[in-house]
C-alpha cells in the first residue's frame, strides 16, 4: 500500500524576537515529534517552517529598538533558526518571507486571484494617525474588543475571544504609534469577499466535503478548532482587506497600488509554500508533488492562529484553483509559565535560547516535559517544580533506570554481550506478547495527534520493563539459576532496544544516545514490537546517566531569573526627584572628551559577573573591547547591532582580567534602569557626538 504523502508545517514564528517555551510546547516540538514518526513509517514528507518577516509585529519592534525592519528580521531570523537546531528540532527547510522567492511567489499567488476576480476593490475610511502620517491597521491600532471587551484587542484580531476584527469595530481605539485617537480617512485596497464562500466552507469544516467528495474526516480535527471555525461562520464572515498602506512588506503587484503591501496573513502563508518551492529547488523535487494531488496538508499553529489557517487561507488556496486544502489543522491552547501567562512584551519568558545556554545537555529533559504539560485541549502550566518532577521521577527514576539496570547487569554478568534465550516461562510469554502491542497503540495515538498520551505510553514500555526486573529479580537468582537470568536478561535487552527505537520521535537525542550502546540504527517503525531486534553476543555498553538528577538550586536559580526579569521590566513606584545640577564645567573640559557613536558588532556575559558584558564596538575609526555594567539590562542578543553614544578616549582599564578601551555612555531613570542612547535612524559608529 503506498503511504501518504505529507506536507506539513509549523506556523512561522515572528522573527521580532526569541523563542519561548510557549512557542515550543505549542507548535514546534509536537510538529517535531509527528514528523519523525512520519518519516520512521516511510512517508514522504515536506516539513516546512520559516520566519515570518512582514507585518505590524515586525516594524514596531523595529521602532522599539531604533533599528530598520531588515535588522530585526536578521537578528531573529538567526536567532531563531539556531535555537531550533541547537534543540534538535529539524525542519526539511527554515525559510524566510523576506526573501526574494517569498516575495515572487506571493506576487503571483495574487495577482492569480485579482486577474481571475476573486478580490473586489473597494475604498473605505481607514484609521490614519495624523503625528505619524501613517495608516493603522492590525496591529497599529488596539481596542476594547467589542465581542469580549478585552481592552488590548487588535485591529485585526482579538487574542482573547479570536474574533476576526476590523479595526473600526475597536471600542476607544488607540494608535500604536503616537498613542493617539486616530482619525478616519479614506484608502482603497483589496477585499476577500469571504461571505461569498460560505457554502462550499461550512461542509467543508463540518463534515469535511470538498467539491462533493470526502476530503478529510472532521472527527481527527481538535474540538477546538472546529468550534472556532464554525462559530466565525455562524457569526457570518465578511470581506476582508487583503492589502495594507505600509511600506515594509511584500509589495502589492499592481501599478495603481504603490505604497501598498500584502495583508500579512495573506503573505505569511504563501510563505509555506515559497518554503516548499525553495526546499524542492536545493533537493531536486517538485514542489507541486507537496501541494497539490492527494498529499496530507498539516498545519500545526497556536490557537490564536485558527481562523487564519482554517477560513482564510483555504478560502485563498481554493481560490487558487490547483491547491489542496489541510486535511487537519492540529492548534494548541496556551502554556501558562509559573501562574501567569507567558509574555514577550512583560518579559515573563522562559526563552529558548536561554535555556540551551544554561542547559545544552538537557534537550530531552525539556521536551520531555513541554510534551507532557502540551496545551492539547486546554491551557497548561509550566512551573520549573514540575520540570524537576518529571525528569526525576519519571524520565530518570522509570526509564533512566530501567536502562540502566539493563546494561549494568548484561556488563555485570555477560561482560557487556547479550546472552541467549533459554525456555522461557508464561510470564515471559506475556512480556513477549505485549511488546507487540505497543507500536500500533502508540501510532494510533501519534495519527490522532495526541502526543501527551503518546508520551505516556512509550513510558509505560520502560515500566514494563521496570516491572519485570522487579518480579523475576535477577540479582537474585543469578546466585541459583543462571539459565533463567540469561533468559531474563535477553528479554529486558530487547525491551531496550525497542525503547531506543520508539523514543526516537519524542526523545531523539536520547535515542540515538541508546542505540549507540546497543549497536542499533535507526529503523522503521515496523521493526518495533519485534523481540529479536538485538541478537545473541552483541556488544552493548553502558551509557552515562541518562537524566542526572535536577536538584533545587536549579528550580530556585531560575525563579530567581524569572524575578529579576519581572523587577527590570516592572516600573517600580518611587518620588524620588532628578539629581540636582553638578558644579559648573568649560567648554575646553567638555571638547576633551571625545564621544562617538559607536555600533556593537559582538557581545556576551562576563563570566561570573552578573551586571557586566563584553562588548565588541565599531567605534568607526576601530574595533575595541568595551565591559559595561548593562547584562541586567540587555540580553548579549538584545545589543548587537544597536549603535550607541560612547566616550571614547577614556583611560583604559582592566574589569574582570579584561582591558577595557571606553565606557558605552547610558542613560538611568529614578529606578536605576538603563538604557542606551541611541540616534535617529541613518547615523553609523563614527559619528561624533559634540
Ligand atoms: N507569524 C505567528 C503568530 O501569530 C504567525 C504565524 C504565521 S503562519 C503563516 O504569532
Ligand atoms: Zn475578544
Amino acid at each position: 500500500m503506498t503511504k501518504s504523502r505529507y506536507t506539513v508545517t509549523a506556523a512561522l514564528p515572528y522573527a521580532n524576537g526569541p523563542l519561548h517555551l510557549g512557542h515550543v510546547a505549542g507548535v514546534y516540538l509536537p510538529a517535531d515529534i509527528f514528523v519523525r514518526f512520519l518519516r520512521m513509517n516511510q512517508h514522504d514528507v515536506a516539513f516546512i517552517c520559516g520566519s515570518d518577516e512582514h507585518g505590524a509585529a515586525i516594524t514596531l519592534r523595529a521602532k522599539k529598538e531604533g533599528i530598520t525592519p531588515q535588522e530585526i528580521v536578521d537578528k531573529y531570523d538567526k536567532m531563531i533558526g539556531d535555537s531550533f537546531k541547537k534543540f534538535n528540532i529539524h525542519f526539511d527547510i527554515y525559510h524566510r518571507t523576506s526573501s526574494e522567492l517569498h516575495h515572487k511567489t506571493a506576487q503571483e499567488f495574487f495577482l492569480k486571484l485579482e486577474q481571475n476576480g476573486k478580490f473586489v476593490e473597494e475604498t473605505t475610511q481607514q484609521f490614519f494617525d495624523e503625528e505619524f502620517q501613517q495608516f493603522l491597521a492590525d496591529r497599529y491600532v488596539t481596542g476594547e474588543c467589542p465581542k469580549c471587551h478585552n481592552p488590548n484587542a487588535y485591529g485585526d484580531q482579538c487574542e482573547k475571544c479570536g474574533s476576526d476584527l476590523s479595526p473600526t469595530e475597536l471600542i476607544n481605539p488607540v494608535s500604536t504609534l503616537s498613542g493617539k485617537t486616530p482619525v478616519l480617512k479614506s484608502t482603497s485596497h483589496w477585499f476577500l469577499p469571504m461571505d461569498r464562500h460560505e457554502e462550499w466552507l461550512r461542509p467543508w469544516i463540518k463534515d469535511g466535503i470538498l467539491d462533493g467528495k470526502q476530503q478529510h474526516d472532521p472527527k481527527e480535527w481538535r474540538n477546538q478548532v472546529l468550534g472556532q471555525a464554525l462559530s466565525w461562520i455562524d457569526n457570518g464572515l465578511h470581506a476582508r482587506a487583503m492589502t495594507r498602506d505600509l511600506d515594509w512588506g511584500v509589495k502589492v503587484p499592481l501599478p495603481s497600488a504603490n505604497g501598498k503591501v500584502l495583508y500579512v496573513w495573506l503573505d505569511a502563508p504563501i510563505g509555506y509554500i515559497s518554503a516548499t518551492k525553495q526546499w524542492a529547488i536545493d533537493n531536486n523535487k517538485n514542489w507541486e508533488d507537496y501541494w497539490k494531488g492527494d498529499t496530507k496538508l498539516i498545519h500545526f499553529i497556536g490557537k490564536d492562529n485558527i481562523v487564519f489557517h482554517t477560513i482564510i487561507f483555504p478560502i485563498l488556496l481554493k481560490d487558487h484553483g490547483d491547491l489542496i486544502l489541510p486535511d487537519n489543522v492540529p492548534a494548541y491552547e496556551f502554556l501558562n509559565l509559573e501562574g501567569d501567562k507567558l509574555s514577550t512584551s512583560r518579559n515573563w519568558a522562559v526563552w529558548l535560547h536561554e535555556y540551551l545556554e544554561r542547559y545544552p545537555d538537557k534537550l530531552d529533559e525539556l521536551k520531555y516535559t513541554l510534551t507532557a504539560i502540551a496545551p492539547e485541549t486546554k491551557d497548561s502550566e509550566f512551573t520549573w517544580k514540575e520540570y524537576q518532577a518529571r525528569v526525576n521521577n519519571e524520565l530518570g527514576a522509570i526509564l533512566g533506570n530501567f536502562v540502566n539496570r539493563a546494561l549494568v547487569l548484561t556488563q555485570k554478568y555477560y561482560g557487556g554481550k547479550v546472552p541467549a534465550l533459554g525456555a522461557i516461562t508464561p510470564e515471559d510469554e506475556a512480556i513477549l506478547a505485549e511488546i507487540k502491542e505497543f507500536p500500533q497503540r502508540i501510532s494510533k495515538l501519534i495519527y490522532a495527534y495526541k502526543l501527551r498520551d503518546a508520551q505516556v505510553e512509550v513510558m509505560n514500555l520502560a515500566r514494563l520493563g521496570n516491572k519485570y526486573l522487579a518480579d523475576t529479580e535477577p540479582w537474585k537468582l543469578v546466585k541459583t539459576d543462571e539459565k533463567r537470568v540469561e533468559t531474563i536478561m535477553h528479554i529486558a535487552l530487547q525491551i531496550t532496544a525497542n525503547l531506543s527505537l520508539i523514543l526516537e520521535p519524542f526523545l531523539p537525542t536520547t535515542a540515538a544516545r541508546l542505540r549507540n550502546c546497543l549497536g542499533l540504527d535507526l529503523t522503521t517503525w515496523e521493526e518495533i514490537g519485534k523481540t529479536d531486534l538485538l541478537a545473541v553476543d552483541t556488544e552493548v555498553k553502558t551509557p552515562d546517566i541518562l537524566f542526572p538528577k535536577i536538584e533545587d538550586t536549579l528550580v530556585e536559580a531560575e525563579l530567581e531569573i524569572l524575578k529579576q526579569s519581572q523587577q527590570n521590566n516592572k516600573p517600580v513606584e518611587t518620588n524620588k526627584e532628578p539629581a540636582s545640577q553638578k558644579a559648573a564645567t568649560t567648554f575646553d573640559l567638555f571638547s576633551a572628551m571625545d564621544i562617538r557613536l559607536g555600533t556593537i558588532t559582538a557581545a556576551e556575559k562576563v563570566k561570573k559577573a552578573d551586571k557586566l558584558l563584553q562588548l565588541t564596538v565599531d567605534t568607526g575609526i576601530d574595533t575595541r573591547t568595551i565591559i559595561s555594567g548593562i547584562a541586567e539590562y540587555y540580553t548579549p542578543e538584545e545589543v548587537v547591532g544597536k549603535t550607541v553614544a560612547v566616550l571614547l578616549n577614556l583611560e583604559p582599564r582592566k574589569i574582570r582580567g579584561v582591558e577595557s578601551q571606553g565606557m558605552i555612555l547610558m542613560a538611568e531613570d529614578e529606578n536605576g534602569k538603563l538604557s542606551f542612547m541611541i540616534p535617529e535612524k541613518g547615523f553609523k559608529a563614527g559619528g561624533e557626538i559634540r
